[in-house]
């Protein structure tokens, strides 16, 4: 599945985060993360329990107490806990992913533990505060597979997917008026369409 949404508690439109993962996974999302800047209130961690009761291959931005806690995946930046220590933390068989910015990390984690290197801001983005620079079109080398990131959109994501890029991470793109759940669930929904029709195309043309 090449679309990765990503469920931004400071992007949910007024809705509940467990609505929100409930309208993705109806569209078809098979992975799906739960990036949460804020403060992890009691009340956030009961919500994120309940959301980790729901869905498999749930991944959760930045903290590997709490992924391991409640058994979700995790993905990690250049500045939180080290690979290696979170995937101590979170065990073999959970998926770790990082978050690359440029050549030089992207190829400084090759050798790491995770499941998948994460590259961008592929275009700009107004969804992070103070993102690295835009990383742009490019073919990227990896042994591990690729999630691009960053001002994806359906306009610009074909081009994305074919130079080596597995899957596509997006918040903002998935909401549009009126930014309801049934709207929600219908974009993840196009946007697998749209991707699978390039992941198609791509592998039947010939090297
Ligand atoms: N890391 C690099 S860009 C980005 C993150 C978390 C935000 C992507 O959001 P959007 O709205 O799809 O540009
Ligand atoms: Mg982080």
């Amino acid at each position: 599945m090449p679309l990765y949404p990503i469920l931004d508690t400071a992007q949910l439109h007024g809705h509940p985060l467990e609505d929100v993962l409930a309208a993705a996974m109806d569209g078809g999302a098979a992975w799906i993360q739960i990036r949460h800047k804020a403060d992890f209130t009691r009340d956030f961690l009961k919500t994120l329990e309940a959301c980790a009761k729901r869905k498999r291959d749930l991944i959760l931005n930045d903290r590997a107490d709490y992924a391991a806690l409640f058994g979700l995946g995790l993905h990690v930046g250049q500045t939180d806990l080290p690979a290696a220590a979170a995937r101590e933390i979170i065990g073999p068989n959970a998926i770790l992913g990082l978050s690359t910015h440029n050549a030089a990390q992207l190829a400084a984690a090759q050798n790491l533990p995770v499941s998948y290197l994460a590259i961008g801001p592929i275009f700009a983005t107004q969804s992070k505060a103070n993102p690295d620079p835009v990383v742009g079109l490019q073919t990227f080398q990896s042994r591990h597979p690729l999630v691009a990131i960053g001002g994806i959109t359906l306009d610009n994501a074909g081009p994305v997917l074919s130079s080596g890029i597995e899957k596509v991470a997006v918040i903002s793109a998935l909401w549009q008026a009126p930014y309801t759940l049934k709207s929600f669930s219908d974009n993840v929904t196009r946007w697998q369409h749209h991707l699978n029709s390039f992941k198609g195309s791509a592998s039947s043309t010939p090297p």
